[in-house]
């Protein structure tokens, strides 16, 4: 009997020493600040999703009303929500945010805030709600729904002053209440003075950061939405890119200011700012054609497939979300061309990267933190990730491939639960016994949510990436390589 209580000690005893040297040798690494929340985090995975451009402008040829347009020009012949919306996911998006009201202040719901609205207007004989049709039909189809909500309003007569304030915030919480939840809400930033402002017909300055009171317009929407990531104003969860031409530049860091005039600086946006307090990750918004409405002399200007390849290069490929616009017509359709384009970008999307050539190679790191993290993990799917040791200036990865493979395209991913750390990268291939640095033009700075990298086409049999960090260990989701466009 003493002989096996000594016998369980001694096990007992070398279970825990195990699980000790275990823990030891794979602990995780510190987090690096800023950090995103969970709302964000999922935000950023979405990667591609819609905007919808459509009201009064549409039918009078204008991007931005003034405010006076009859309402009665609102008449599309053939709406069908479902139309668009099987477009977007057959497109791969996977939301829409719709322009409920531009800046000619034209609601798109019955509202009760303004008669500026879609029930004085023929659609349905007035007894239409193209904002609760799109919701409808994004929940039947399951797409995320968001809405783009115009502080700047050139219709109404109180424009520029506090009545008008009061109505905004009635005008959102109507929307959040009828056709929440919401995956993202826009406050747009633009503001040209003029409009017709109830029949005044001047120019009106406001200070938008006070003026708009955007804590309690944020609050209005997450009282219903919680959910939402929010776009604009004084509390964005998010960042816009600081150009419409649909690219975020190559160095991309998450890490911004919360400073109101950081918030409008093109120049930053367009970076991030890799000392930045807040986690406010890029957006890049770009229409499929020249104009966010639609307009029929820009038919001809719909972007190709490879100009939207390029877009989404430029966009996802560098650690940003894509928010491509689609203008409806005046039927109320999405054109045969713009949804033609669409899904064969999609399609060549999915293709380009539907087989990872490093799948079922040979992985090995010169760091790692152990166990959990083991560099295999970059090639696994799943909740897992290769992190090296505390100090490890240069990690390095270096994949053996079964047999000489061709390929041309790098897909790097960090972990940003963990905070963005990788400041720059080299990729190298191996290849009748030399070693020779892929050829691209893409500078290998950032990688962040996830990063692209095209280049010249190499047989290799081996595959080296080095990464170096501005802070803490690398701490790197995935790889993949792949042999696009064949
Ligand atoms: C801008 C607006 O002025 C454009 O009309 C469009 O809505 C674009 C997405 O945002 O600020």
């Amino acid at each position: 009997m003493k002989k096996y209580a000594r016998l369980l000690c001694a096990s007992l005893l070398l279970a825990m020493a195990s699980c000790l040297v275990t823990l030891s040798c794979s602990h995780r690494p510190e987090r690096v600040y800023p950090l995103p929340t969970q709302q964000q985090l999922e935000w950023q995975q979405l990667e591609t999703y819609a905007f919808i451009h459509f009201g009064l402008n549409t039918f009078n040829d204008m991007e931005w009303g003034y405010g006076d347009t009859p309402a009665e020009t609102f008449n599309p012949t053939d709406l069908d929500c479902e139309q668009w919306v099987l477009t977007l996911k057959a497109a791969g998006m996977k939301g829409v945010i719709f322009t409920a009201k531009h800046h000619d202040g034209f609601c798109l719901w019955p509202t009760e805030t303004t008669d500026y609205n879609i029930r004085h207007t023929p659609y349905k004989d007035g007894q239409g709600d193209v904002v609760g049709e799109l919701c409808e039909a994004c929940r039947k189809h399951g797409l995320r729904f968001g809405l783009y909500l115009s502080p700047w309003d050139r219709h109404q007569a109180d424009y520029g002053r506090e009545g008008y304030v009061a109505l905004y915030h009635q005008q959102i919480q109507e929307l959040l209440e009828r056709y929440s939840p919401l995956f993202e809400f826009w406050f747009d930033g633009a503001n040209g003075g003029d409009g017709w402002y109830g029949g005044a017909c001047e120019k009106r300055a406001i200070v938008a950061s006070e003026y708009y009171d955007y804590e309690k317009a944020r609050d209005i929407v997450w009282r219903h939405s919680p959910q939402a990531a929010i776009f604009g104003g004084t509390v964005p969860t998010l960042r816009w890119i600081g150009n419409e031409r649909g690219w975020a530049a190559a160095t991309q860091w998450c890490s911004y200011s919360m400073d109101y005039q950081d918030l409008n600086n093109p120049k930053l946006l367009a970076t991030g700012l890799p000392d930045g307090e807040a986690w406010l990750p890029a957006e890049v918004d770009v229409s499929i054609r020249p104009g966010w409405f639609y307009h029929s002399s820009e038919d001809s200007l719909v972007k190709t497939v490879d100009q939207l390849m390029e877009l989404y290069d430029h966009s996802v490929g560098r650690n940003a979300n894509l928010l491509l616009n689609f203008p409806v017509n005046k039927e109320g359709r999405i054109p045969a061309i713009d949804s033609a384009n669409a899904v064969a970008w999609h399609q060549r999307l999915q293709s380009d990267f539907a087989h990872n050539v490093l799948k079922g190679s040979e992985v090995h790191a010169n760091s790692t933190r152990g166990r959990g993290f083991k560099a295999s993990n970059v090639l696994k799917e799943g909740n897992c990730y290769w992190a090296v040791e505390d100090g490890v200036t240069c990690a390095e990865l270096v994949f053996t491939l079964k047999e000489p493979t061709k390929m041309n395209t790098l897909v790097l991913q960090e972990r940003l639960s963990m905070g963005q750390r990788v400041k720059s990268f080299s990729v190298s291939y191996h290849a009748n016994g030399h070693w020779l640095p892929i050829e691209t033009e893409e500078p290998m700075t950032t990688i962040g949510h996830k990063r692209i990298i095209r280049f010249q086409p190499v047989t290799a049999d081996q595959l080296r990436i080095r990464l170096h960090t501005r802070k803490g260990p690398v701490c790197l989701d995935r790889v993949g390589a792949y042999l696009a466009g064949d």
